[in-house]
């Protein structure tokens, strides 16, 4: 069989954990890669071994061997460049958030349905074998009617005041970033879970750094530790690192969440527990082998991730026997998989409901960081704004 011809747009912190994870599936080729100069493009598609290298994407939009494009550029030109894969004809992946409002997002989601492409956005959280799993469990209704769902994602890599990079800047960034960069991650796998929406928000963010040392050079995200810099300038810091967020589920139920990447030792640390009717669960995405399962009246168990004891229909999701434990590259690798297997199978997004968060998901999530900054700003509830374009 062909493969299928893809294009990354964009070689930072995430660009080469797509192109690993599009790798090991066998049918997908990554035949070309997109940076901001010739030099820069040629340089990373010699050192990941990619045949075509281009220093302006709109020209490898122009290839007709490139079928698929993922968009893995900071946030301030996801919009336009989406815009472009779209209008070029091309299925595109897209890092999030789709765009730097839910306007925006609306208008990709109406176009990328008009030019019937496949789109596709990276919630790779839901990707998790447990989560699917658990997604399953809780249809199946084994922890009862869902009350209460809380957590927090919690990351450390913005702790000191010279800890800087390019999400930090509100004209990159977006104007939210710990809500729009990590927030939208928790959202997006509770909602998931759960199968319900959020539909109300009450925020309060705060910028725990208010004043940053920005050093003279770039760093790419997670990584200052390897920066030995001396020399820095001193920036007004206008986004949050820090918020709570108080939530409202369209069946009424509750929920409170909190994201911070100011929090030392915790590195990547997405977690949430669920208060059902009859029992509760808990995972956190550092540990994402392990379900914490809670009873009332016999002793609480561990679920570990296990074919042998996962539902059917999450069994897909998991490669290898308990105890080989799978994680963050096995979820993205679960994720490139169900995107590249519905493209394969010449599937439809307007007939076919696909494993994979798509750009409805991704105009979804702009709307509740939408929600949040208002909710924030004005100190009361706010609805998110729930029409979906058709
Ligand atoms: C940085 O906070 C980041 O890389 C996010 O942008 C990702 O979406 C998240 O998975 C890990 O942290």
């Amino acid at each position: 069989m062909k493969k299928i011809n893809v294009g990354i747009i964009g070689t930072g912190f995430i660009g080469p954990t797509h192109i690993e994870a599009i790798r090991r599936l066998g049918f997908v080729e990554v035949l070309a890669l997109a940076e901001t100069s010739q030099e820069a493009a040629e340089k990373k598609a010699a050192d990941l071994g990619i045949p075509k290298a281009y220093g302006d994407y709109r020209e490898m939009l122009r290839d007709d061997e490139i079928q698929v494009v993922h968009n893995c550029t900071p946030n301030h030109v996801h919009f336009e460049i989406n815009k472009e894969i779209i209008l070029a004809g091309k299925h595109v992946l897209s890092e999030k958030p789709l765009a730097m409002n839910s306007q925006e997002s609306a208008e990709l989601l109406a176009l990328a349905k008009k030019q019937g492409i496949v789109h596709g956005v990276n919630f790779n959280y839901r990707q998790h074998a447990s989560v699917q799993n658990l997604r399953e469990k809780i249809a199946n209704g084994d922890i009862g009617t869902v009350n209460l769902v809380h957590g927090s994602y919690l990351q450390d890599w913005l702790l000191y005041e010279t800890d800087f990079n390019w999400r930090l800047a509100p004209e990159v960034g977006g104007k939210s970033r710990a809500v729009a960069d990590i927030g939208s991650h928790w959202c997006d796998t509770v909602q998931f879970i759960t199968g319900k929406k959020i539909v109300e928000v009450f925020a309060d963010l705060a910028t725990v750094i208010p004043v940053r040392k920005k050093p003279k050079a770039n760093v790419a995200t997670f990584g200052m530790q390897h920066i030995e810099e001396t020399e820095y300038e001193d920036v007004p810091i206008n986004t949050e690192d820090y918020a709570s967020v108080i939530v409202r589920f369209e069946d009424g139920s509750r929920g409170v969440f909190i994201v911070s990447q100011v929090s030392a030792g915790r590195k990547n640390r997405l977690s949430f527990e669920i208060n059902g009717s009859k029992s509760s669960v808990f995972w956190n995405q550092e540990e994402p082998e392990k379900l914490w399962i809670g009873h009332r009246d016999k002793p609480n168990e561990i679920l570990l991730a296990d074919p042998a004891l996962f539902a059917s229909a999450a069994q897909s999701a998991i490669h290898h026997p308990g105890g080989h434990n799978e994680g963050w590259p096995d979820a993205l690798k679960n994720m490139m998989f169900n995107f590249y297997s519905f493209i394969r199978d010449g599937k439809d997004l307007m007939k076919d409901k696909p494993n994979f968060a798509t750009f409805e998901d991704g105009h979804i999530s702009m709307s509740i960081t939408d929600a949040i900054l208002e909710s924030n700003e004005q100190q009361k509830w706010v609805k998110v704004v729930q029409e979906v374009f058709v």
